[in-house]
């Protein structure tokens, strides 16, 4: 693909579009012994890590430290509350006492301490601080408005903003993405249901199969990975054929929204051929190069007594990609986000190859390493296949 061939923009963006990674004590050695008598690998792509879990106090607490952190732009101190959180997300079991922690790789002297709390009092203190905390609480509020990240929300707040109210009453200057994502916010904070993302996957399949007969999509994200409900519903679309799926979104986009069915919409080209200089930082929005859609969608109200009018607004990420790239945006766009983090930072430290949603680039050979899917791609990296159900790390 001509497009692979410049592979300059492929290994910078892995350095400049992603958050910095800090670096983790532990190395791959021998798997380490985990309470229980099983073995937990440092790498959290190296786990399996299912949806429900048996330490919900305890990661809750350090996800709260997380997030908290990330508030405050301390990435490196928020991914290690996260790597924290995941490890026990893998746990076998409930954690008794914080003496099985011993030989679990990641946790580092912070997190062992809020451990220690919530086995101890049931709560942590620092975290019930933050939880209470006017910071703490406005970021939240704003930064789950569509369209505004953790920047635009801690700059609000500097200038005194507390309420979505006070972004009105203020005139503060809205991009058109975050009016809508202001107008919408009460729908666009309920959680998307399985069945309502299920109908969404299958309007878009109907109205991709007028312009285009063959093509698919697949429902990818959290729901992929047998989430109940999510926050958003994330669509990949491809098509058997490499390149037939060059014009499809424009106009399976035109056609749901002169249905109706578009409350927004930001189209953006794929950026595959494109030189350019290093990405901002982190955020979604600079994930990958493929031809998408930020959407909100108008979704018909499935009824029952839930219902208080006759649709709700959904987010909705439309992603095109090439057939010959589809296992690896699969991969990419299945999550979850620490998952991912863990894979790219295991291909490159373990194996000296460059991961992202486009492809596997194996440095030491020089040369793209293709697949025709995720279990491929699994293989190439020398890591046993996880199942997207034990992605949920
Ligand atoms: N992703 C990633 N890195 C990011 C953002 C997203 O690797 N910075 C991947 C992982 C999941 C996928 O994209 C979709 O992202 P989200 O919709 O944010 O996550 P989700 O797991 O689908 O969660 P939710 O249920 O909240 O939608
Ligand atoms: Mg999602």
């Amino acid at each position: 693909d001509p497009a692979l061939l410049d592979i300059s923009w492929f290994t910078e963006s892995m350095g400049a579009g992603r958050p910095v990674e800090i670096e983790s004590r532990h190395r791959l050695r021998v798997a380490e012994l985990a309470p229980h008598g099983r073995q937990m690998a440092p790498y959290a792509c190296q786990r399996r890590t299912p949806l429900l879990h048996s330490n919900q106090p305890l990661t809750e607490a350090l996800e709260t430290l997380a997030e908290e952190a990330g508030f405050s732009g301390s990435e490196g101190r928020s991914l290690a509350f996260t790597r924290a959180a995941s490890v026990l997300k893998a746990l076998p079991g409930r954690l008794g006492a914080l003496e099985e922690l011993g030989s679990l790789p990641g946790i580092g002297e912070h997190s062992r301490r809020v451990i220690q709390d919530v086995l101890e009092d049931g709560v942590c203190a620092e975290v019930e601080r933050v939880k209470l905390s006017e910071r703490y609480r406005t970021m939240k509020l704003f930064t789950k408005i569509f369209g505004v990240g953790v920047r635009t929300a801690s700059r609000w707040y500097q200038e005194g903003l507390r309420t979505l109210l006070d972004l009105q009453e203020r005139n503060t200057k809205l991009t058109r993405q975050q009016q809508a994502g202001l107008r919408h916010y009460g729908d666009l904070n309920t959680p998307v249901e399985r069945s309502e993302a299920e109908s969404t996957s299958r309007a878009v399949q109907e109205a991709v199969k007028r312009f285009l007969p063959g093509a698919s999509v697949t429902l990818a994200g959290g729901f992929r990975r047998g989430k109940p409900r999510g926050h958003d519903v994330d669509l990949l679309l491809t098509h058997p054929e490499e390149g037939r799926e060059v014009g499809l979104l424009s106009r399976v986009v035109s056609w749901l929204d002169s249905q109706g069915l578009i409350l927004y919409q930001h189209s953006q080209e794929n950026s595959y051929g494109l030189r350019e200089g290093p990405e901002p930082l982190g955020g979604r929005d600079v994930m990958d190069r493929f031809e998408r859609c930020f959407s909100i969608f108008r979704l018909e109200a499935q009824g029952g007594p839930g219902a208080p009018r006759g649709w709700k607004a959904v987010r909705v990420d439309l992603v095109v990609a090439p057939v010959s790239q589809f296992p690896f945006a699969l991969l990419g766009w299945t999550g979850s986000r620490h998952f991912e983090r863990e894979l790219r930072r295991f291909a490159s430290r373990e194996r000296k190859m460059v991961l992202n949603s486009h492809a596997l680039y194996d440095t030491r050979q020089n040369l793209f390493l293709p697949a025709t899917s995720e279990e491929e791609i699994f293989q190439h990296l020398g890591l046993e296949y996880v199942p997207p159900a034990q992605r949920n790390a």
